[in-house]
């Protein structure tokens, strides 16, 4: 049995869409973030030293970083999601994997803490945008002609690099990224995401 601990509005909302997705049973716990410092709540905190989302108790062990727990859940129970080893694509698959918390993350967080700075973080912003753009246009280019990212169907690496294609689209970069902008379309329209969405919340 599977256990989520999703905080709303969080990246944990990609593990609850996954979990729709592959049909598989679970149990749903919401933590709200706290109304004026938006951080988790300490029941987070009780549950993992970390005190993060995602968090899953699965087969016994709390596994937190939403790649690990993508990856679990797809070789665990649709293994259709992941690559065949050694090819070509499972190679693309494990850069993606890293890359959307190792990397994309890095400017997005940045340019929500540096802009809490106002003026003060002004110098910073040429270098924060530049390396946005460097991250977005290169998912930009690596979406295949299905407009997924490593297979012709939806696989792990979509569900991980949902979240920095949601944020480029709130960035108002549509225009900019317009394969982009229809993974983040098809993705939103999927009855899976839907539910995920009524359950958790954005
Ligand atoms: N790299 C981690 C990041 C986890 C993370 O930072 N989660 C945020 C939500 S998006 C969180 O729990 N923040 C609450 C807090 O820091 O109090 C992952 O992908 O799972």
């Amino acid at each position: 049995m599977i256990t989520l601990h999703h905080l709303n509005r969080s990246r944990s909302l990609r593990i609850l869409w996954l979990l729709e997705e592959i049909g598989a049973p679970y149990d749903f716990v919401l933590h709200e973030r706290d109304a004026k410092i938006n951080l988790a709540p300490d029941a987070l905190r009780k549950l993992h030293p970390l005190g993060k989302s995602p968090l899953i108790e699965m087969d016994g062990e709390m596994i937190t970083e939403s790649a690990a727990i993508t990856e679990l859940l797809c070789s665990k129970y649709a293994p259709q999601m992941i690559p065949g080893a050694s090819t070509p694509a499972h190679m693309r698959h494990l850069e993606l994997m890293h890359f959307a918390e190792g990397s994309a993350m890095t400017p997005i967080l940045l340019n929500l803490y540096v802009g809490k700075l106002g003026e003060a973080g002004a110098p910073l912003h040429p270098r924060i945008t530049a390396e946005l753009d460097n991250h977005f246009s290169y998912m930009e280019n690596v979406i295949r002609p299905s407009g997924h990212f490593v297979l012709d169907d939806l696989s792990a690496t979509d569900i991980m690099l949902s979240f920095p294609a949601q944020i480029a689209m709130r960035m108002e970069r549509r225009a900019a990224y317009p394969k982009l902008a229809a993974f983040v379309d098809m993705l939103e329209a999927r009855p899976a995401y839907i539910r995920a969405v009524e359950k958790g919340g954005v």
